[in-house]
């Protein structure tokens, strides 16, 4: 029997499919390889030969692969078998680990065990999850810079400036008697504002990160008939939703996952907006405004043979320059006469959703509307996730309060106080802290085999 440490996973989906992959991870797999082979294999070398269960029974012909701790996903020595990609097989193969002393892995633990193992840091575990999940080109390289460290270091390099003052101003508090010099005192805040600064630009990529992650919520608005859905239909290549000449056609919303570009957009069309709707269409619009509330970005599709309508307050006021596109659509059948007044500084375009015209404008536009969300920061693309929010702007909170009682000549030990408080706000982020519901959350999220 082989110590409980060491645990074992399916890493792939559970269904019929070429090769599944079974992963065992922990501090006695030579032992576990030694059982099943008469031998362990040599280290990050395909070993082709028969998988027999503890009672001899032959499961499988698989491929064994070890590989060798310190040098492995985990740290600890690791053991893959590839086998058929049979569910039924491979559920036989880890019912017989599990027999021979091996304990199931729960979500992420082989993730979990590689952070513990100082193979990675929280942002780059994470960023592991970001890259399963990726589903466009931005996601994916968000995703790949993170895991790669560009969070982790820029961390750290804050932390680094931080200490520093912290170390600084901590010698001044064992001599009570003597003043922090004014010359200290200046660099101590000119170092304590670049932290800020960096880490204001870091916060200020939070909204790209969602976008990056969830995908852009573009929602189209209008009044009934203008032709919304057409549109809808026209961006994403085919008869997504129900077009029709009766006002209020869409009644309930509707989503549609489309790439354009880098991005994958989450579009959603909606009822028609218009005061003297009846019971379901009142409904519907109830949900547009609803919708409305957390969109990215509102493209106003606007009737040019008519006059622009009124908007319901919660909608108007939650568009910006930078989130909205005026679309005047029908195009081809007249030229829109009126801009209202509080859009006329927006970006404008025309279409007709008859004729296919100005419908790749409208997509670029939509493009360069999310790329324009985008902050750079040096050469990386850094797009962080709410928890990494979170903690930094309690680090830009307490950041502010230490600023103010140095400037102030408060006493030095609630300055350092502060700065002890985000130097572990910065930890949690890369996770050099001690908090295991905080990490039992953070992986609980993750597949099993991971
Ligand atoms: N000539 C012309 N007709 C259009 C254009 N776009 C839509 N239509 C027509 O306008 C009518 C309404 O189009 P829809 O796409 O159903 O409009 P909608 O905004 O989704 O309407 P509701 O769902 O009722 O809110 C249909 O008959 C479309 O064929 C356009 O650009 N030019
Ligand atoms: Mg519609």
């Amino acid at each position: 029997m082989i110590n409980s440490d060491t645990i074992v996973g399916l890493a792939t989906p559970s269904f019929e499919s070429a090769i599944a992959l079974i992963r065992a991870s922990g501090p006695e797999i030579s032992a576990l390889a030694t059982d099943i082979l008469g031998s362990c294999p040599l280290p990050r070398q395909a070993q082709h030969d028969n998988y027999k269960d503890l009672q001899g029974q032959l499961l499988d012909d698989v491929l064994f692969c070890f590989f060798k701790g310190p040098h492995s996903y985990t740290g600890e020595d690791i053991l893959e078998i590839s086998c058929h990609g049979n569910p039924f097989i491979a559920q036989k193969i880890i019912d017989d680990l599990l027999s021979r002393g091996c304990q199931m892995a729960e979500p992420g633990e082989f993730t979990r065990r590689a952070f513990l193992n100082g193979k990675m840091d929280l942002s780059q575990a994470e960023a592991v999850m970001d890259l399963i999940r990726a589903r466009s080109d931005r996601a994916l390289e968000a995703a790949n810079r993170q895991l790669r460290g560009a969070l982790g270091k820029r961390i750290t390099l804050l932390v680094d400036k931080l200490l520093q003052v912290v170390a600084g101003i901590e010698a001044y508090i064992d001599f009570p008697d003597e003043d922090l010099p004014p010359e200290d005192q200046k660099q101590h805040i000119d170092s304590i504002s670049s932290v800020a600064e960096e880490t204001d630009k870091l916060l200020a990529t939070s909204h790209y990160g969602n976008i990056v992650r969830d995908g852009v919520r573009t929602i189209l608005i209008g009044e009934p008939n203008a032709g919304k859905s057409s549109l809808l239909n026209q961006i994403v290549g085919y008869n997504r939703a129900i077009v029709s000449p009766e006002p209020g056609t869409t009644r309930d919303f509707l989503e549609e996952r489309f790439m354009l570009g880098p991005h994958c957009i989450r579009f959603l069309d909606t009822a028609g907006l218009r005061s003297e709707a009846q019971s379901i269409e009142k409904l519907g619009i109830e949900k547009t405004v609803e919708q409305s509330a957390d969109a990215d970005i509102f493209l106003l599709i606007l009737d040019s043979t008519q006059p622009p309508p009124p908007l319901p307050d919660p909608i108007k006021n939650r568009m910006t320059l930078q989130n909205t596109i005026l679309v005047c659509n029908k195009n081809d059948l007249a030229e829109l006469k009126e801009i209202p007044r509080e859009f006329s500084q927006f970006t404008l375009l025309k279409t007709s959703a008859l004729d296919g015209s100005g419908i790749t404008e409208l997509q670029e536009a939509i493009i360069s509307l999310v790329e324009s969300g985008r902050t750079v920061i040096g050469e990386d693309l850094i797009a962080i996730s709410a928890r990494h929010a979170h903690a930094l702007s309690e680090v830009s909170q307490c950041l502010l309060n230490a600023q103010k009682k140095l400037a102030s000549q408060e006493p030095l030990e609630l300055v350092a106080s502060d700065l002890r408080s985000s130097l572990d706000n910065l930890g949690q982020i890369t996770g050099r802290i001690d908090n295991e519901q905080m990490l039992d959350k953070l992986f609980a999220s993750f597949c099993i085999g991971k």
